[in-house]
């Protein structure tokens, strides 16, 4: 069990976006990294703030938490989040997200 976890995450580690892999990419996928680190940006300060407010001032506000809960579970967010996660995909390593290339691929064979 432990070894499969461990397997998993060294597998998931070798698709982790790298300097090389954000320079040589497709602008597509420099947009879909750069939409990545602007959201967990956004969340990391989120939680930044979250914890420097209960440290300094003693306060834990849960309605905050309810409503970040509320906004990032609507449907839309899922949606954009899942496309992201798809678009993140490169297995070929050609630096053009796998889904974007199915999407031109279906587009030529319908032209044709
Ligand atoms: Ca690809």
């Amino acid at each position: 069990m432990f070894n499969k976890a461990k397997q998993y995450l060294l597998k998931s580690y070798d698709y982790l976006p790298t300097v090389q892999k954000f320079i040589n990419g497709s602008p597509s996928m420099k947009a879909v990294y750069i939409t990545c680190f602007v959201l967990i940006f956004i969340i990391a300060t989120f939680f930044g703030m979250y914890f420097w407010n209960f440290k300094n001032r003693g306060v834990v506000d849960l309605n905050i938490l309810i409503d970040l809960f509320r906004a990032t579970t609507a449907t839309q967010v899922l949606a954009f989040i899942v496309f992201l996660v798809k678009a993140l995909v490169d297995k070929d390593d050609n630096g053009i997200s796998d889904s974007i290339e199915n999407e031109i691929r279906k587009e030529g064979d319908s032209n044709n």
